[in-house]
């Protein structure tokens, strides 16, 4: 017959095993979810008219090339998107209905200021930083 401090010793061995376990579970589960994030790329939203202001929602923003910014019409339109060095990624077309999207994917690295231009006067202006 097993005494009761036997009995302790087994519970408190399994118990040992189970942290063990469970521990090297978490950990593959938080290192797969790690490279998960780093072979993915992001996308972001950038706000333009946000909360009735004439700004840019954020209107500093730092993301990894590959990345895509999207740019949601808010209120006060109508308001575009012009990249002041790069007018490639420009969607100079002014956008006038609410929740129209302009997606800007970044490949290369560098400061990408831009503004919108019915509205830059007004400082609607903005700078994202693709690392
Ligand atoms: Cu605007």
């Amino acid at each position: 017959m097993k005494t009761i401090t036997q009995y302790k010793h087994e519970i408190m061995w399994w118990m040992s095993r189970l942290t063990v376990m469970l521990t090297s579970l978490f950990l593959s589960f938080a290192l797969a979810s790690s490279a998960y994030a780093t072979e993915n790329t992001m996308s972001m939203d950038i706000q333009m008219g946000y909360n009735g202001n004439l700004i840019f929602e954020p209107n500093e923003l730092t993301v990894k090339v590959g990345d895509t910014v999207t740019f949601m019409n808010g209120e006060l339109p109508p308001h575009n998107v012009v990249f002041l060095e790069n007018p490639e990624l420009s969607h100079p077309d002014l956008a006038f209905v609410s929740g129209e999207k302009f997606p800007v994917t970044f490949t290369e690295a560098g400061n990408y200021e831009f503004q919108c231009e019915p509205h830059a006067g007004a400082g609607m202006k903005g700078v994202i930083h693709v690392e």
